[in-house]
């Protein structure tokens, strides 16, 4: 039975990537933080499963700060795969958090590269890198050979992480990949992001939980697919012959703008009544036109199965779902 350790396992990602492995008959083991409050609420069904949990899935207390707990762990697990999904991936809090973003995103991914470099049997390494490490690009659609030039302390982590992937891969002939993913929502999303920040606050709306959406630039551009799809291709990545890097994206760009109006037509509203732009809410140096070729993902097979319309309804009708039984009480900024 193949063996899988994620870190970041409780995140959107992880928790599908999770369901996606134990479905292929892995066992699964996974890295959680140590914090004063139990955050596990998108693998609550899979750890209150005693069939599940403690059989085929495992979670292990450790966080990338400590390199020797995690290399305990390594050597316990003894995985075939590991996907690092693990660190801080809002980009614009990074500038409010230069220091933890680049700690947790670059030197995390450093340490386990240290780590893994040291393993005595050879394991499979996925890194799931960001579009961001292209900034503002001067060539789009971009691909695995576009320049890295990041414009935020997250982009620029997220570019050396990505880099010293490609160098440790290179030097010590270690099985190391990246996946260089563009946005990717479900209703699993953090609640900062802007899918998902859109579908629920339209849903509070309609429910009257909420009366207003304050947004930033809602003229931004994003490349945005299911996540579902992305960890799919997070696997695919690791089951090629030879260590390389991948593109997944869906070639598509659409704006704030669009997921706004779509998601107040789910709800039957008109958004101009509702929403109100929020200086605070704007990034100042802003990533522009990224929007992924992927061409070589879909050359190993990889094709996103879910369209932008279909994405952000899917997500209106899950908030509608969900605040009907439990009431929003947050803010989300
Ligand atoms: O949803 P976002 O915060 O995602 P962003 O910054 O593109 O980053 C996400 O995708 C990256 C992959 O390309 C990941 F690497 C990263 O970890 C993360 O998962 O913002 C999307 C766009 C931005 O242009 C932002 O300025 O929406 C714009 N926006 C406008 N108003 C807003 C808001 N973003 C947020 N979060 N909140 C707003 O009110």
């Amino acid at each position: 039975m193949p063996i899988a350790l994620i870190t970041g396992i409780t995140g959107q990602d992880g928790s599908y990537l999770a369901e996606f492995l134990l479905d292929r008959g892995y066992t699964v083991h996974g890295l959680v933080r140590r914090t004063s409050t139990l955050e596990r609420s998108r693998l609550q069904h899979l750890y209150s499963n005693p069939a599940i949990y403690g059989k085929t899935l495992h979670l292990h207390y450790g966080d990338l700060e400590q390199p020797i707990n995690f290399m305990r762990i390594l050597q316990r697990v003894n995985p075939s795969e590991i996907y690092h999904l693990a660190g801080q991936s809002h980009v614009g809090l990074s500038f409010e958090m230069a220091e933890t973003t680049t700690d947790s995103v670059a030197m995390g991914t450093l340490r386990l590269l240290e780590i893994i470099r040291e393993h005595p049997s050879p394991v499979r390494f996925f890194h799931a890198t960001s579009s961001e490490i292209f900034g503002r690009p001067t060539l789009s659609p971009q691909d695995e050979n576009t320049p890295l030039s990041p414009v935020n302390p997250y982009g620029a982590a997220k570019g050396f992480a990505t880099q010293m992937v490609r160098i440790y891969r290179e030097k010590f002939g270690l099985y190391l990949a990246n996946g260089i993913l563009y946005n990717h929502e479900s209703p699993r999303r953090g609640e900062n992001f802007v899918t998902r920040k859109i579908c629920r606050t339209a849903a509070a709306i309609k429910l009257g939980q909420a009366s207003e959406l304050r947004l930033g630039d809602t003229s931004a551009q994003r490349d945005w697919g299911d996540a579902r799809d992305y960890v799919r291709g997070m696997w695919m990545i690791l089951q090629q012959p030879v260590a390389d890097d991948f593109v997944l994206a869906t070639g598509i760009l659409h704006s704030v703008q669009d997921i706004l109006e779509l998601a107040f037509q789910e709800v039957g509203l008109d958004w101009r009544a509702h929403v109100r732009k929020d200086d605070r809410l704007m990034r100042g140096p802003e990533s522009t036109t990224l929007v992924g070729n992927p061409e070589k993902a879909r050359r190993m097979g990889w094709v996103p199965s879910t369209q932008f319309p279909e994405l952000i309804r899917w997500m209106v009708k899950a908030e509608l779902d969900s605040l009907s039984r439990a009431p929003r009480t947050e803010d989300p900024a």
